[in-house]
Parts: structure tokens; C-alpha cells; sequence
């Protein structure tokens, strides 16, 4: 804020800026609302202290997972077809995305159902473990023989990421676990496997708390993995 601005000046501006809304919004150019919609975390954003902060929630969800809602309502505004389309399903089917706006859905449909499923795959664990068939299936996946292995190598793998992207454990068609990355907001769908869970590796996701040590961010995930919500998701993407 510009403090030489009179208070002449600012009220003219408020009034431009009042006009400019109800200009926008009688050509019908109101900040586009749409099918998607954020959905609630489920609980406080401090409620992964302290292993990750409340502000890193805050933003993370408040901030960025509200952008990728918005961008993608704005961006399939035009496609009442489109609208009619779950997000996944958006993901899943992006060869009948427009080519016009295919990156654009591919980055924000991508974006929201990464942070959609990563909310609900959160939550303090108290040390828990997953259940036997559970477990066998992710040492397998990650070619590791206990449990501290397995979380070496998801570390490893997840600091052999380069840039923004996510780290996966995915479902395959023969219904075997799958350790494996992508870049930016794509994920497994778009490669005709289901999301088991996966793990944010954009900056966004640790830097405020981590800073550039993203193995220490994956290290402390392992105490707020909600294994309850995963096995039940495993049971039903593997029954
Ligand atoms: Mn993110």
C-alpha cells in the first residue's frame, strides 16, 4: 500500500474497483465458480505439528490446492461437457481434453486430485504399521525386506526426484504395488494405474520447516501416514 495515497485517491480507487466488479460481472466475467470445489481438510491445519507446520498447511491447502480448484474451473468454463467430469476422470481421459486447454487441465485437474488424495492420507499414526498383506506388498514394491529399509528407499527415491513432483505408491493393473514418480501435478492415472498414496515433493510442501532437506520432510511422513484410510483404500483397489 502506497502510504502517500490521500484518502481522496483510495476511496476513488475502491470505487473504480466496485465499478470494474460490476462491470465484469454484468458481461459475465465474475470470477468463474464451477464444479470443483476445494474440499475440507478434515482437520487443523495444526494437527501434523510437528512434523509439518501449521502454516505449511495453511498455505498449502488455502493457497495452492485453491488455485489448482480455480484454474480448472476457469480453465473448462467454456465446456459444459467437461464440467461433468470428475477430476480424475478429467485426468484419466485428457486425449478429450481440447488441445487448447489439455496442459492447463493436466496441471490443475492433476493438481487437485494429488492434494485431494493427500489430505486423506495424513494424519498423526503413533508409530502404527500397516496390516500384513498391506505391508508384504509395499516391502515388495520397494525391494526392501524390513521396515527400515523399505523407508530408506522411499527416502532415496523420493531425493531422485528432480524439481516439483510426486513420489508414488501406486496400484498396476495386476493389482502388485508400483514405487514411481512424476513430474509436476501428473500422477499414475495418467498412466492407467490408481493412486495408493503418494507423497508432495514440490518445495511448497516442506520448505517453510525443511527448507532444502526434503529427506528429512520424507523421513518425518512416516509418523503422519494415516494407514487406516491407505489399508482401506488397499482392500478396495485390490479386492
Ligand atoms: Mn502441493
Amino acid at each position: 500500500m502506497n502510504l502517500l495515497l490521500t484518502r481522496r485517491q483510495a476511496l476513488r480507487t475502491t470505487v473504480l474497483a466496485t465499478a470494474g466488479l460490476a462491470a465484469g460481472r454484468a458481461f459475465g466475467q465474475a470470477a468463474p465458480t464451477g464444479p470443483h470445489k476445494l474440499p475440507e481438510l478434515g482437520y487443523a491445519y495444526n494437527a501434523l505439528e510437528p512434523y509439518i507446520d501449521a502454516q505449511t498447511m495453511q498455505i498449502h491447502h488455502g493457497k495452492h490446492h485453491a488455485a489448482y480448484v480455480n484454474n480448472l474451473n476457469k480453465a473448462i468454463a467454456d465446456y459444459p461437457d467437461l464440467q461433468k467430469l470428475s477430476a480424475e476422470e478429467l485426468v484419466k481421459n485428457l486425449d478429450k481434453v481440447p488441445e487448447r486447454i489439455r496442459t492447463t487441465v493436466r496441471n490443475n485437474a492433476g493438481g487437485h486430485v494429488n492434494h485431494t488424495h493427500f489430505w486423506k492420507a495424513l494424519k498423526k499414526n503413533d508409530g502404527a504399521s500397516p496390516g500384513d498383506r498391506l505391508g508384504e506388498s509395499i516391502l515388495e514394491a520397494l525391494k526392501a525386506s524390513t521396515r527400515e529399509e523399505a523407508q530408506e528407499a522411499f527416502v532415496k527415491a523420493a531425493l531422485a526426484v528432480f524439481g516439483s513432483g510426486w513420489l508414488w505408491i501406486s496400484v498396476d493393473k495386476d493389482k502388485s504395488l508400483k514405487l514411481e514418480s512424476s513430474p509436476n501435478q501428473d500422477s499414475p492415472l495418467m498412466q492407467g494405474r490408481e493412486i495408493l498414496f503418494g507423497v508432495d515433493l514440490w518445495e511448497h510442501a516442506y520448505y517453510l520447516k525443511y527448507q532444502n532437506r526434503r529427506n528429512e520432510y520424507v523421513a518425518a511422513l512416516a509418523e503422519v501416514i494415516n494407514w487406516e484410510y491407505i489399508e482401506e483404500r488397499y482392500q478396495k483397489l485390490t479386492s
